[in-house]
Protein backbone atom coordinates (compact mmCIF):
# COMPACT_ATOMS: atom_id res chain seq x y z
CA UNK A 1 0.00 0.00 0.00
CA UNK A 2 1.06 3.60 -0.89
CA UNK A 3 2.12 5.62 1.72
CA UNK A 4 -0.16 8.33 3.03
CA UNK A 5 1.45 12.11 2.85
CA UNK A 6 0.32 12.49 6.46
CA UNK A 7 2.09 9.08 7.02
CA UNK A 8 5.41 10.26 6.02
CA UNK A 9 5.53 13.85 7.04
CA UNK A 10 4.97 12.15 10.70
CA UNK A 11 7.55 9.31 10.17
CA UNK A 12 10.14 11.84 9.52
CA UNK A 13 9.58 14.01 11.85
CA UNK A 14 11.72 13.69 15.18
CA UNK A 15 10.01 16.89 17.32
CA UNK A 16 6.25 16.49 17.39
CA UNK A 17 4.41 19.41 19.06
CA UNK A 18 0.33 19.29 19.38
CA UNK A 19 -1.44 22.54 20.57
CA UNK A 20 -5.15 23.34 20.48
CA UNK A 21 -7.00 26.97 20.93
CA UNK A 22 -7.31 28.64 23.97
CA UNK A 23 -9.48 27.63 26.44
CA UNK A 24 -9.42 24.37 25.63
CA UNK A 25 -12.70 22.34 25.48
CA UNK A 26 -13.34 18.53 25.32
CA UNK A 27 -13.01 18.24 21.72
CA UNK A 28 -9.84 20.22 21.90
CA UNK A 29 -8.21 18.39 24.57
CA UNK A 30 -10.12 14.80 23.55
CA UNK A 31 -8.40 15.09 20.28
CA UNK A 32 -5.11 15.99 21.53
CA UNK A 33 -4.86 13.42 24.06
CA UNK A 34 -6.25 11.11 21.28
CA UNK A 35 -3.46 12.09 18.79
CA UNK A 36 -0.69 12.12 21.02
CA UNK A 37 -2.19 8.47 22.75
CA UNK A 38 -2.25 7.13 18.80
CA UNK A 39 1.09 8.49 18.12
CA UNK A 40 3.03 7.03 21.58
CA UNK A 41 1.16 3.65 20.62
CA UNK A 42 3.33 3.81 17.00
CA UNK A 43 6.09 4.87 18.26
CA UNK A 44 6.46 8.45 18.24
CA UNK A 45 6.92 10.69 21.06
CA UNK A 46 5.24 13.93 21.10
CA UNK A 47 4.48 17.31 22.83
CA UNK A 48 0.96 18.20 23.82
CA UNK A 49 1.11 22.39 24.35
CA UNK A 50 -2.22 23.91 25.52
CA UNK A 51 -2.24 28.02 25.42
CA UNK A 52 -3.91 28.06 28.90
CA UNK A 53 -5.61 25.62 31.53
CA UNK A 54 -8.60 23.44 30.72
CA UNK A 55 -11.72 23.26 32.97
CA UNK A 56 -11.62 20.52 35.60
CA UNK A 57 -13.71 18.00 33.97
CA UNK A 58 -11.25 17.06 31.94
CA UNK A 59 -8.01 16.78 33.71
CA UNK A 60 -8.75 13.13 33.38
CA UNK A 61 -8.04 13.03 29.94
CA UNK A 62 -4.50 14.17 30.21
CA UNK A 63 -3.14 10.70 30.53
CA UNK A 64 -0.82 8.63 29.08
CA UNK A 65 -0.64 4.92 28.74
CA UNK A 66 1.32 4.72 31.99
CA UNK A 67 -0.89 7.11 33.25
CA UNK A 68 0.99 10.15 33.82
CA UNK A 69 0.53 13.64 33.23
CA UNK A 70 1.55 15.33 29.93
CA UNK A 71 -0.20 18.63 28.85
CA UNK A 72 2.43 21.50 29.15
CA UNK A 73 0.45 24.94 29.99
CA UNK A 74 1.93 27.61 28.13
CA UNK A 75 0.15 30.15 31.01
CA UNK A 76 1.66 28.50 33.55
CA UNK A 77 5.48 27.52 32.06
CA UNK A 78 5.90 30.07 28.98
CA UNK A 79 9.83 29.84 28.63
CA UNK A 80 9.07 25.72 28.45
CA UNK A 81 6.30 25.53 26.12
CA UNK A 82 7.85 27.98 23.75
CA UNK A 83 11.44 26.23 24.25
CA UNK A 84 9.57 22.98 22.97
CA UNK A 85 7.64 25.11 20.19
CA UNK A 86 10.72 26.65 18.74
CA UNK A 87 12.74 22.87 18.84
CA UNK A 88 9.48 21.46 16.54
CA UNK A 89 9.52 20.12 13.01
CA UNK A 90 6.06 19.30 12.71
CA UNK A 91 2.87 20.73 14.75
CA UNK A 92 -0.21 19.45 14.70
CA UNK A 93 -2.76 22.21 14.99
CA UNK A 94 -6.15 20.40 16.45
CA UNK A 95 -9.91 22.07 16.78
CA UNK A 96 -8.93 26.02 15.38
CA UNK A 97 -9.66 27.02 11.64
CA UNK A 98 -6.70 30.14 12.64
CA UNK A 99 -3.79 30.49 14.50
CA UNK A 100 -5.05 33.43 16.03
CA UNK A 101 -7.37 31.24 18.58
CA UNK A 102 -3.76 29.84 20.15
CA UNK A 103 -3.99 33.65 21.23
CA UNK A 104 -0.58 34.52 23.30
CA UNK A 105 0.70 31.07 21.24
CA UNK A 106 0.11 32.54 17.69
CA UNK A 107 3.09 34.82 17.51
CA UNK A 108 5.37 31.82 18.17
CA UNK A 109 3.66 29.43 16.24
CA UNK A 110 3.72 31.85 13.18
CA UNK A 111 7.54 32.05 13.45
CA UNK A 112 7.93 28.52 13.71
CA UNK A 113 9.87 26.83 10.46
CA UNK A 114 7.83 23.59 11.47
CA UNK A 115 5.60 21.27 9.00
CA UNK A 116 1.87 22.63 10.23
CA UNK A 117 -0.90 20.21 10.06
CA UNK A 118 -4.25 21.45 10.55
CA UNK A 119 -7.50 18.80 11.71
CA UNK A 120 -10.16 20.78 12.12
CA UNK A 121 -14.14 21.57 11.31
CA UNK A 122 -14.82 24.90 11.89
CA UNK A 123 -15.83 27.26 8.97
CA UNK A 124 -13.33 29.57 6.64
CA UNK A 125 -9.89 27.68 7.94
CA UNK A 126 -6.71 29.99 7.58
CA UNK A 127 -4.97 27.36 5.07
CA UNK A 128 -2.34 29.36 3.98
CA UNK A 129 -1.21 28.83 7.62
CA UNK A 130 -0.64 25.28 7.12
CA UNK A 131 1.37 23.05 5.01
CA UNK A 132 -1.45 20.13 5.58
CA UNK A 133 -5.16 20.74 5.93
CA UNK A 134 -7.93 18.49 7.14
CA UNK A 135 -10.72 20.05 7.17
CA UNK A 136 -14.57 19.37 6.87
CA UNK A 137 -17.01 21.32 8.40
CA UNK A 138 -19.76 17.78 8.06
CA UNK A 139 -18.23 15.98 11.12
CA UNK A 140 -19.31 16.26 14.40
CA UNK A 141 -15.68 17.08 16.49
CA UNK A 142 -12.46 17.89 15.35
CA UNK A 143 -12.38 13.97 17.10
CA UNK A 144 -13.98 12.90 14.51
CA UNK A 145 -12.16 14.17 11.94
CA UNK A 146 -9.16 12.65 13.41
CA UNK A 147 -10.64 9.30 13.59
CA UNK A 148 -11.76 9.86 10.04
CA UNK A 149 -7.81 10.87 9.16
CA UNK A 150 -6.51 7.61 11.36
CA UNK A 151 -8.42 5.54 9.09
CA UNK A 152 -7.97 7.10 5.64
CA UNK A 153 -4.12 7.95 6.32
CA UNK A 154 -2.90 5.85 9.22
CA UNK A 155 -3.63 2.78 11.42
CA UNK A 156 -6.71 2.39 12.82
CA UNK A 157 -5.33 -1.00 14.29
CA UNK A 158 -3.58 1.63 16.88
CA UNK A 159 -6.87 2.96 18.22
CA UNK A 160 -6.75 1.08 21.76
CA UNK A 161 -9.34 2.30 24.54
CA UNK A 162 -7.42 5.54 25.58
CA UNK A 163 -7.76 6.33 22.26
CA UNK A 164 -11.17 5.91 21.52
CA UNK A 165 -11.82 7.22 25.00
CA UNK A 166 -10.36 10.55 24.09
CA UNK A 167 -11.93 10.53 20.58
CA UNK A 168 -15.04 10.07 22.03
CA UNK A 169 -14.96 12.54 24.47
CA UNK A 170 -14.78 15.45 21.70
CA UNK A 171 -17.47 13.83 20.22
CA UNK A 172 -19.69 14.02 22.96
CA UNK A 173 -18.66 17.83 23.93
CA UNK A 174 -18.90 19.17 20.55
CA UNK A 175 -22.55 17.44 19.99
CA UNK A 176 -24.21 18.26 23.51
CA UNK A 177 -24.32 14.79 24.51
CA UNK A 178 -26.16 13.60 21.33
CA UNK A 179 -27.88 16.11 20.71
CA UNK A 180 -26.82 18.30 17.47
CA UNK A 181 -24.51 17.93 14.79
CA UNK A 182 -25.33 14.59 15.15
CA UNK A 183 -27.53 13.46 12.24
CA UNK A 184 -25.40 11.13 10.09
CA UNK A 185 -24.60 7.62 10.58
CA UNK A 186 -21.06 7.72 10.00
CA UNK A 187 -20.89 9.38 13.74
CA UNK A 188 -23.10 5.95 14.98
CA UNK A 189 -21.05 3.54 12.95
CA UNK A 190 -17.58 4.92 14.57
CA UNK A 191 -18.85 5.26 18.12
CA UNK A 192 -20.02 1.36 17.71
CA UNK A 193 -16.73 0.96 16.62
CA UNK A 194 -14.99 2.75 19.52
CA UNK A 195 -16.91 0.68 21.97
CA UNK A 196 -15.49 -2.20 20.08
CA UNK A 197 -12.33 -1.13 20.84
CA UNK A 198 -12.87 -0.78 24.91
CA UNK A 199 -14.70 2.44 25.40
CA UNK A 200 -17.21 2.73 27.98
CA UNK A 201 -19.68 5.48 27.18
CA UNK A 202 -21.21 5.19 30.47
CA UNK A 203 -18.36 6.00 32.18
CA UNK A 204 -17.16 9.10 29.88
CA UNK A 205 -20.08 10.81 30.48
CA UNK A 206 -19.99 10.27 33.97
CA UNK A 207 -16.15 11.72 34.17
CA UNK A 208 -17.26 14.61 32.26
CA UNK A 209 -20.73 15.95 33.22
CA UNK A 210 -21.44 14.26 36.64
CA UNK A 211 -18.37 15.92 37.83
CA UNK A 212 -18.90 19.61 38.65
CA UNK A 213 -18.46 21.28 42.16
CA UNK A 214 -21.07 23.25 43.98
CA UNK A 215 -19.76 26.40 43.12
CA UNK A 216 -20.53 25.88 39.47
CA UNK A 217 -23.69 24.62 39.48
CA UNK A 218 -24.75 27.63 41.86
CA UNK A 219 -23.26 29.79 39.03
CA UNK A 220 -25.38 27.66 36.42
CA UNK A 221 -28.33 28.70 39.06
CA UNK A 222 -27.01 32.45 39.19
CA UNK A 223 -26.89 32.47 35.10
CA UNK A 224 -30.95 30.55 35.03
CA UNK A 225 -32.53 33.22 36.97
CA UNK A 226 -30.92 36.20 35.31
CA UNK A 227 -31.84 34.89 32.04
CA UNK A 228 -33.50 37.60 29.64
CA UNK A 229 -35.97 36.55 27.75
CA UNK A 230 -36.65 38.20 24.04
CA UNK A 231 -39.50 36.18 23.09
CA UNK A 232 -41.03 38.12 20.46
CA UNK A 233 -37.21 37.64 18.71
CA UNK A 234 -37.13 34.01 20.03
CA UNK A 235 -34.16 35.33 21.44
CA UNK A 236 -32.62 34.51 25.11
CA UNK A 237 -28.99 35.26 26.83
CA UNK A 238 -27.22 35.67 29.82
CA UNK A 239 -24.08 37.19 30.96
CA UNK A 240 -21.71 37.85 33.93
CA UNK A 241 -19.53 40.16 35.57
CA UNK A 242 -15.80 39.84 36.60
CA UNK A 243 -16.91 40.32 40.33
CA UNK A 244 -20.17 38.23 39.73
CA UNK A 245 -17.68 35.41 38.70
CA UNK A 246 -15.32 36.08 41.72
CA UNK A 247 -18.68 35.94 44.20
CA UNK A 248 -19.59 32.38 42.76
CA UNK A 249 -15.97 31.01 42.71
CA UNK A 250 -14.99 30.83 38.87
CA UNK A 251 -12.50 28.33 37.73
CA UNK A 252 -11.69 27.77 34.37
CA UNK A 253 -14.52 25.74 32.37
CA UNK A 254 -17.32 26.71 35.11
CA UNK A 255 -19.03 28.46 31.91
CA UNK A 256 -18.88 26.06 29.36
CA UNK A 257 -22.05 24.81 27.68
CA UNK A 258 -23.85 27.38 30.01
CA UNK A 259 -25.25 29.25 26.90
CA UNK A 260 -27.52 25.90 25.93
CA UNK A 261 -29.41 26.73 28.35
CA UNK A 262 -31.25 29.30 26.27
CA UNK A 263 -32.17 26.97 23.51
CA UNK A 264 -34.23 24.66 25.97
CA UNK A 265 -36.80 27.18 26.47
CA UNK A 266 -39.76 26.81 23.82
CA UNK A 267 -39.51 28.98 20.81
CA UNK A 268 -36.20 30.34 21.93
CA UNK A 269 -33.93 29.42 18.38
CA UNK A 270 -30.80 32.47 19.53
CA UNK A 271 -28.75 32.65 22.55
CA UNK A 272 -26.26 34.13 24.02
CA UNK A 273 -24.15 34.34 26.44
CA UNK A 274 -21.31 37.09 27.81
CA UNK A 275 -18.61 36.93 30.52
CA UNK A 276 -16.20 39.42 31.68
CA UNK A 277 -13.13 38.44 31.34
CA UNK A 278 -9.68 40.00 31.76
CA UNK A 279 -9.14 42.27 28.57
CA UNK A 280 -12.51 41.75 26.76
CA UNK A 281 -15.95 40.62 27.12
CA UNK A 282 -16.11 36.75 25.73
CA UNK A 283 -19.20 36.27 23.99
CA UNK A 284 -20.71 32.41 23.16
CA UNK A 285 -23.56 32.60 20.66
CA UNK A 286 -25.81 29.48 19.81
CA UNK A 287 -29.15 28.92 17.26
CA UNK A 288 -31.01 26.23 15.93
CA UNK A 289 -31.98 25.83 12.12
CA UNK A 290 -31.05 27.55 9.88
CA UNK A 291 -30.24 31.03 12.31
CA UNK A 292 -26.51 31.53 11.42
CA UNK A 293 -24.67 32.63 14.62
CA UNK A 294 -21.19 32.30 12.87
CA UNK A 295 -22.12 35.34 10.49
CA UNK A 296 -23.27 36.95 13.30
CA UNK A 297 -20.21 36.49 15.22
CA UNK A 298 -17.95 37.41 12.35
CA UNK A 299 -19.88 40.36 11.41
CA UNK A 300 -20.44 42.40 14.76
CA UNK A 301 -18.06 40.64 17.59
CA UNK A 302 -14.78 39.89 16.16
CA UNK A 303 -15.38 36.23 15.80
CA UNK A 304 -16.64 32.80 14.08
CA UNK A 305 -17.18 29.32 14.51
CA UNK A 306 -20.29 26.99 13.01
CA UNK A 307 -23.33 28.18 12.00
CA UNK A 308 -25.15 26.92 15.27
CA UNK A 309 -22.30 27.79 17.69
CA UNK A 310 -19.71 30.46 17.40
CA UNK A 311 -17.77 32.73 19.79
CA UNK A 312 -16.41 35.89 19.45
CA UNK A 313 -14.90 38.71 21.68
CA UNK A 314 -15.93 42.41 22.42
CA UNK A 315 -13.57 45.41 23.81
CA UNK A 316 -15.94 47.55 25.38
CA UNK A 317 -17.65 47.32 28.67
CA UNK A 318 -19.96 44.47 30.01
CA UNK A 319 -23.13 47.06 29.75
CA UNK A 320 -21.85 48.60 26.35
CA UNK A 321 -21.82 45.10 25.06
CA UNK A 322 -25.46 44.20 26.25
CA UNK A 323 -26.65 47.62 24.96
CA UNK A 324 -25.24 46.78 21.37
CA UNK A 325 -26.28 42.86 21.47
CA UNK A 326 -29.86 44.29 22.54
CA UNK A 327 -29.89 46.67 19.66
CA UNK A 328 -28.69 43.89 17.49
CA UNK A 329 -31.41 41.87 18.44
CA UNK A 330 -34.21 42.53 15.93
CA UNK A 331 -31.82 42.73 13.33
CA UNK A 332 -30.79 38.91 13.39
CA UNK A 333 -34.47 37.75 13.98
CA UNK A 334 -35.42 39.63 10.77
CA UNK A 335 -32.36 38.66 8.89
CA UNK A 336 -32.86 34.95 9.86
CA UNK A 337 -36.77 34.80 9.86
CA UNK A 338 -37.47 34.64 13.59
CA UNK A 339 -39.87 37.03 14.22
CA UNK A 340 -43.22 34.99 14.35
CA UNK A 341 -42.38 31.48 13.33
CA UNK A 342 -39.93 28.97 15.18
CA UNK A 343 -36.97 28.69 13.01
CA UNK A 344 -36.61 24.86 12.84
MN1 LIG B 1 -14.54 21.20 18.15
Amino acid sequence: MKMSKLKKIIERAQNIVIVCHFNPDGDAVGSSMALYNYLSLTGKKSQVIFPNHFARNLFWLDVNANGEKVVIVHEEKPSKAEKIIANADLIFCLDFQDLNRTEKLEKILKSSKAKKILIDHHISPATDQFDLVFSDIGVSSTCEMLYRIIYSELNPEFINKIVATCLYSGVCTDTGSFSFSCRHKELFLMVADLIERGLDTVDVHQKMFDTYSLWRMKLLGFCLERMVVKAEYHTAYMYLSKEEMKQLHYQPGDTEGIVNYCLGIEGICFAAFFTERENRIRCSFRSTGDADVNVFAREYFDGGGHKNAAGGSSYISLKETLDKFEKLIPLFAQKNGLINNKNQ
